[in-house]
C-alpha cells in the first residue's frame, strides 16, 4: 500500500492520569502513516488525502479533547481520522510524550496503533412479525452508525426452518459491510439491533423477530465461548450461503480455504 508519512506534529495538550498533567499540560508530538491508493489521485488534490488538512485536524482533535490515557487518545484519534477521510484505508498513529511524569531519566515514551476498515459479512434472519421490516432494520441501523457502513446486500430469500422444524419459514439475507468495530464491538452492535427488533429468548434455534450473526470479520479466526468467527456453521447452511453467493461468490472461507461458490456446490 502507498503511504503518506507525517512526522513530529507538535501540540500542547492536557492528556494524562495525574492532576498536575491535566492542569499544567505538556508538549506532545504525533507521527502518522496514512495508507491509501495514490494511483487514483491523478494530479488533483481532491482525489487524495491532503496532509496539511490532516495535520491541522490532528492538532485540533488533540487540543479539543483530554484523555487520561495515551491509549484512549490514539484509539479515538484513529477512529476520527478514518471516519473523516474515506480515502484512508489504513492508519498508523504514534503519540510521543517526552515529558511524561516518569521518575527517571528517559528520552521519550510513545504509543503506536494501526487501525483500518475491515470488511465483514453478516447473516440476517427473521421468522416472526413483519419479516421484511425486521431485516430492513439492520440496514437502517448500519446507516445510522458512523463506525460501520453497508457495501452491499443480497435479496431476501424465504427458507424452510433448519434445525428446529416446527416453526414458521424464515426470511434470510446477507450483508457486506466495512467497519472500524473489533469483533466484540461488532457483536455488541449486532445484539443491539436484535434488541431493537424486540427479540425475545425462546428455545435454542427457535423463532425470532431478528437474528444478526457475524459470518466473517476480515480473515480473523476466533474460537471463544461467546464468539466464534467465522460462523461455525456458515459452510453448512444454504440459507447463509445462497444470499452470500449472490453478493460475493468468490469470497474465501478463512478456515475451509474454499470459496462460497464451492461451499454452496458441496451442500447442494
Ligand atoms: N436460523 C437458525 C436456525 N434455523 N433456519 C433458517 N431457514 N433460517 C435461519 O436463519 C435459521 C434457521 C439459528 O440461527
Ligand atoms: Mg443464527
Ligand atoms: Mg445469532
Amino acid at each position: 500500500m502507498d503511504t503518506i508519512n507525517i512526522k513530529g506534529i507538535e501540540f500542547y495538550g492536557y492528556h494524562g492520569v495525574l492532576d498536575s498533567e491535566k492542569k499544567l499540560g505538556q508538549m506532545f508530538s504525533i507521527d502518522c502513516v496514512i495508507g491509501l491508493d495514490t494511483s487514483i489521485s491523478g494530479d488533483d488534490i481532491n482525489n487524495t488525502v491532503n496532509y496539511g488538512d490532516v495535520s491541522l485536524k490532528i492538532v485540533e482533535f488533540c487540543k479539543n479533547n483530554a484523555f487520561d490515557l495515551l491509549e484512549a487518545l490514539v484509539n479515538n484519534l484513529s477512529k476520527y481520522l478514518l471516519k473523516t477521510y474515506p480515502l484512508i484505508e489504513e492508519l498508523t498513529v504514534t503519540v510521543h510524550k517526552p515529558h511524561a511524569p516518569i521518575a527517571t531519566k528517559f528520552d521519550d515514551v510513545s504509543l503506536t496503533v494501526t487501525r483500518k476498515w475491515i470488511t465483514c459479512y453478516l447473516a440476517i434472519g427473521s421468522n416472526l412479525g413483519d419479516k421484511t421490516e425486521n431485516l430492513d432494520l439492520v440496514s437502517k441501523e448500519i446507516n445510522a452508525d458512523e463506525y460501520i457502513s453497508e457495501i452491499s446486500k443480497s435479496s431476501y430469500i424465504e427458507t424452510a426452518p433448519y434445525g428446529v422444524e416446527d416453526q414458521p419459514n424464515f426470511l434470510n439475507g446477507a450483508i457486506k459491510v466495512r467497519t472500524l468495530y473489533t469483533p466484540y464491538e461488532l457483536l455488541r452492535f449486532c445484539k443491539s439491533i436484535e434488541k431493537k427488533a424486540k427479540r425475545e429468548k425462546t428455545r435454542h434455534w427457535g423463532e425470532r423477530t431478528l437474528d444478526v450473526d457475524i459470518l466473517m470479520h476480515g480473515n480473523e479466526i476466533i474460537f471463544e465461548d461467546d464468539l466464534k468467527i467465522p460462523h461455525p456453521e456458515m459452510h453448512l447452511r444454504d440459507f447463509v450461503l445462497e444470499p452470500l453467493y449472490e453478493i460475493e461468490p468468490y469470497l474465501i472461507h478463512p478456515i475451509k480455504k474454499e470459496s462460497v461458490s464451492e461451499l454452496l456446490k458441496k451442500i447442494k
